[in-house]
């Protein structure tokens, strides 16, 4: 019924005959969803994208809280033949507005509480309309939707068309929209479904928000794709998860997840049914993994992904799952170990920078032509920035990142974004922005900061400055007022220097 439309038809396919079957358990309204009601509810909302004039092609912005609905218009917009671009909740009125300058959506799906904040926003970048939805599920999408009937012949749309645009950051401070094709999505979905043996029994906890690629195109994707049902969290908290873990099947989350999980005392016993627990994100400490074990008796799957890629390598469902390694790549995707400087291949053992090439590499960055031919090569293969190597048993390890980022709680953060803005502030001299240790985070943001000549600058100085244009996670939880920074013999800042010097701020009250 859906199979003029490659990415509608995949996430369709399962469900075919199923109508009644259990799709999800929405935990913020008690109700369950069957579904026939899921996709007869994303098709009432493609009819009412199509009547407001959403035309093939088209973006839908949306930045709004994690609900039901907002999962229907994910379909609907598939449905709809338009390109999907979900923003993180946390960004400000300046971030929207460079994400909404670059993509140009037709529509923007927002939370009513930042609607007047976002108008101006919005007709800047010339966006025809503006729906909202809030947390309760109310909100202009919910009227149009219920104003429709269910019912829709989707789009058509081929393998190459393009389903979304999600923003990675750039290491430049300017994000690069990464788009994502039907085909990127639906068979990137469709291995790991069958790697991590998702079927119609399963019961996935979805704990993750939903603008990024781990809750949207992993977990809820693979869901879909396997028939299987959802408990459906609008946001993490360990006491709910370990509640509902003994209906449930599997998890997936950052690590932070599984350390905050690690305290619960119910943990051992909620435990206990569950076959499935998998990380990614960020990388899981062996510690973590092993406590894990220790106190659940379960292995927790460690896998490695990308925006520009979702998923790469996964530890086997079968057979030994390794601490500290992501595993092997996964069917149809090559990787290699390459030189940073040359490109060329290393031999195994050898640390160098990962590139990937298979049907889950996204098909470039939007309106970025420069930005593509940099990382994404002629022959298809795309160079990640991560480092890392291939053990003698083909497993992957990252040992670290070419790339100067940081990854907290999930999120990920480019220093020098957050850089430009400290320095912008009148009493700046220079900053440095880096990562340190942090027991929750894996990382924390530090902002290392010289004043100019005679300005008495403070900490709290810093943080109000930066705050109203900075999502609160990219904001430095740490900053240390410094005379200058090390330097090289070439004048560049030495980060590792950095680092090494204040790697203890994490363990330290603020
Ligand atoms: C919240 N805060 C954070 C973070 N989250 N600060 C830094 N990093 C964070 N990740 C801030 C809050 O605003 C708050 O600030 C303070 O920290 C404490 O918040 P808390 O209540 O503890 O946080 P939370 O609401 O419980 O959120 C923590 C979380 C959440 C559950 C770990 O960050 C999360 O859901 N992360 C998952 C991210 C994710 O899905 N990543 C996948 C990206 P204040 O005290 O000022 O109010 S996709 C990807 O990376 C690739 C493709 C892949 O491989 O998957
Ligand atoms: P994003 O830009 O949000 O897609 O983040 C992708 C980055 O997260 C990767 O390039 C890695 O640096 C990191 N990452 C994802 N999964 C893992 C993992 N299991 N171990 C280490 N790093 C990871």
């Amino acid at each position: 019924m859906y199979d003029n439309n490659y990415l509608a038809q995949a996430l369709r396919a399962a469900s075919i005959g199923h109508d009644d079957a259990r799709f999800l358990y929405n935990h913020q309204t008690g109700e369950t969803l069957a579904y026939g009601t899921f996709f007869a509810n994303a098709e009432r909302i493609a009819n009412a994208l199509v009547a407001a004039g959403i035309q093939p092609g088209d973006r839908i912005a949306v930045q709004a809280p994690k609900t039901v609905l907002m999962l229907e218009l994910y379909v609907a917009s598939v449905l709809a033949g338009a390109v999907f671009l979900p923003l993180n909740t946390g960004y400000t009125a300046p971030e929207v507005a460079y994400f909404l300058g670059d993509a140009r959506p037709k529509l923007l799906v927002c939370d009513p509480a930042k609607r007047d904040t976002l108008i101006p926003v919005a007709q800047e970048a010339k966006v025809a309309e503006i729906w909202t939805i809030d947390e309760n599920e109310t909100g202009s999408l919910r009227d149009r939707r219920d104003a429709q009937e269910a019912g829709f012949q989707p789009v058509t749309r081929g393998a190459d068309d393009l389903a979304a645009i999600l923003y990675t950051s750039g290491t430049t401070g300017r994000s690069k929209g990464a788009m994502l094709t039907h085909k990127a999505l639906a068979s990137n979905s469709q291995v790991l479904k069958d790697y991590w043996r998702f079927s119609r029994k399963d019961v996935l906890i979805h704990a993750l928000p939903i603008f990024h690629t781990h809750g949207l195109f992993v977990a809820t994707n693979i869901t879909l794709m396997a028939g299987g049902a959802m408990i459906f969290l609008n946001r993490f908290d360990p006491e709910t998860v370990c509640h509902h873990m003994p209906e449930a099947t599997a998890l997936m989350g950052v690590p932070t997840f599984y350390v905050r999980l690690l305290q619960m005392p119910d943990l051992p016993k909620a435990a206990g049914n569950m076959r499935l627990f998998v990380s990614g994100s960020a990388p899981l400490l062996a510690e973590t993994h092993d406590l894990w074990r220790e106190k659940t008796g379960h292995v927790i799957l460690e896998r490695y992904g990308m925006t520009e890629t979702n998923m790469n390598t996964s530890n086997p469902y079968d057979g030994a799952r390794r601490a500290g390694t992501v595993g092997f790549p996964l069917p149809g995707v090559e990787l290699k170990i390459c030189d940073p400087e040359t490109g060329k291949e290393l031999a195994q053992g050898e640390i160098g920078v990962l590139e990937v090439r298979g049907d889950n590499v996204f098909a470039g960055y939007w309106q970025m032509p420069e930005k593509t031919a940099a990382e994404l090569r002629e022959d298809g293969f795309f160079i990640t920035g991560d480092l890392g190597l291939i053990d003698d048993q083909g497993y992957v390890q990252i040992v670290g990142r070419g790339k100067d980022l940081i990854i907290t709680g999930g999120y990920n953060v480019y220093p020098k974004e957050v850089e430009l803005l400290i320095d912008d502030l009148p009493e700046v001299d220079e900053s440095a922005v880096i990562a340190v240790p942090d027991p929750d985070f894996g990382e924390a943001v530090a902002a290392i900061v010289v004043p100019k000549a005679g300005e008495n600058l403070t900490p709290e100085k810093i943080k109000a400055g930066v705050q109203g244009n900075l999502a609160r996670f990219k904001q430095p939880r740490y900053v240390v007022i410094v005379d200058a920074l090390p330097r090289n013999t070439m004048g560049k800042v030495q980060k590792n220097a950095l680092r090494a010097e204040y790697k203890g701020l994490g363990a330290s009250p603020e």
